[in-house]
């Protein structure tokens, strides 16, 4: 089954969008396999966005992502990965259709609430930064959630 790290960031957290975001993915029909809440330290959130570390925004997202706690989860299901970027909009919430959660919710791209993973190896490598304990596997009931 195909997962995805998504998580909303601190703006998300404190404009209280959690619920909305949770709601949006159990809709859809994706399963909810963890979940938490914390306050992630600097050198977790470089690790997170190592990628963009010559960036010149790169100060500011760390910034803005240390300003407060973030929840983090993964979610599994039918092209999560790909499915769950279009859920969540473009990159600048500006470029974002109306429908999609920053299309609904924002206009800045330096507050832009809400992360998933780009593709399924970053989604892999995420989830295992995220939750180093691992994800275990519940058996969920297949004609609820209409998996196959
Ligand atoms: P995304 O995959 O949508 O999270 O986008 P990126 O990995 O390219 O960027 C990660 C975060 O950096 C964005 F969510 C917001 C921030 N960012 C900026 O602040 N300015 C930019 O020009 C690009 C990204």
């Amino acid at each position: 089954m195909e997962r995805t790290y998504i998580m909303v960031k601190p703006d998300g957290v404190q404009r209280g969008l959690v619920g909305e975001i949770i709601k949006r993915f159990e809709q859809r029909g994706y399963q909810l396999m963890a979940l938490e809440l914390l306050h992630p330290t600097k050198e977790h959130l470089e690790e997170h966005y190592k990628d963009l570390a010559g960036k010149p925004f790169f100060p500011g997202l760390i910034e803005y992502m240390l300003s407060g706690p973030v929840v983090g989860m993964v979610w599994a299901g039918k092209e999560v990965v790909k499915i769950g970027r279009k859920m969540l909009g473009e990159t600048n919430p500006l470029a974002s259709l109306p429908g999609s959660i920053r299309g609904d919710f924002a206009i800045d791209v330096g507050r832009n609430i809400c992360h998933g993973s780009d593709a399924v190896e970053s989604a892999e490598r995420e989830i295992a930064l995220w939750f180093p304990r691992g994800v275990p596997e519940y058996k969920r009931d297949i004609s609820v959630h209409g998996l196959i």
